[in-house]
């Protein structure tokens, strides 16, 4: 049983986040994905998010790619978070490339995947306010 861990805020649930779920799900048999949670959206990367935490949880546990959403409540927390969950590859989009590299010294293999090309929460909203 192969173990895949992913990271994000998931607001405005769009096929980029549903492309990079259904990757991370083809590399290995169950995926957990650690959601971000209002406060450290706010505080940590100064996202104010439409959906709230639970809101953006009940969409994520609706993907067939998605066994598992936990929260994620700061940047530290994903070298435990790796051995809780017994995980063995973590999976990211490429705009976060070589960021989470330490994971490797936690014997997890490291995997960024190319983003989805054109779409992006903050697309969408700019898009809608014009
Ligand atoms: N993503 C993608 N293609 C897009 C948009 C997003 O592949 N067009 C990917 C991102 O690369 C990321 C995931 O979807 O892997 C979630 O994106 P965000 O919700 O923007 O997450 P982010 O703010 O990058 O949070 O600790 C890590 C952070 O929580 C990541």
């Amino acid at each position: 049983m192969k173990r895949v861990i992913t990271y994000g805020t998931f607001d405005l649930l769009h096929y980029g986040h549903i492309n990079i779920l259904r990757r991370a799900k083809e590399l290995g048999d169950y995926l957990v994905v650690v959601l971000s949670t209002d406060e450290f959206n706010w505080n940590e990367k100064q996202k104010k998010c439409y959906f709230t935490y639970e809101q953006r949880k009940m969409l994520l546990e609706a993907i067939r790619y998605v066994d598992l959403v936990v929260p994620e409540e700061n940047w530290e927390q994903k070298r435990t978070d790796v051995h809780k969950y017994d995980i063995d590859t973590f999976v990211m989009g490429d705009d976060w490339v070589g960021k989470f590299d330490f994971l490797k010294e936690e014997g997890v293999e490291v995997v960024y995947l190319p983003r989805t090309p054109e779409i992006s929460t903050t697309q969408i909203k700019k898009d809608l306010n014009k």
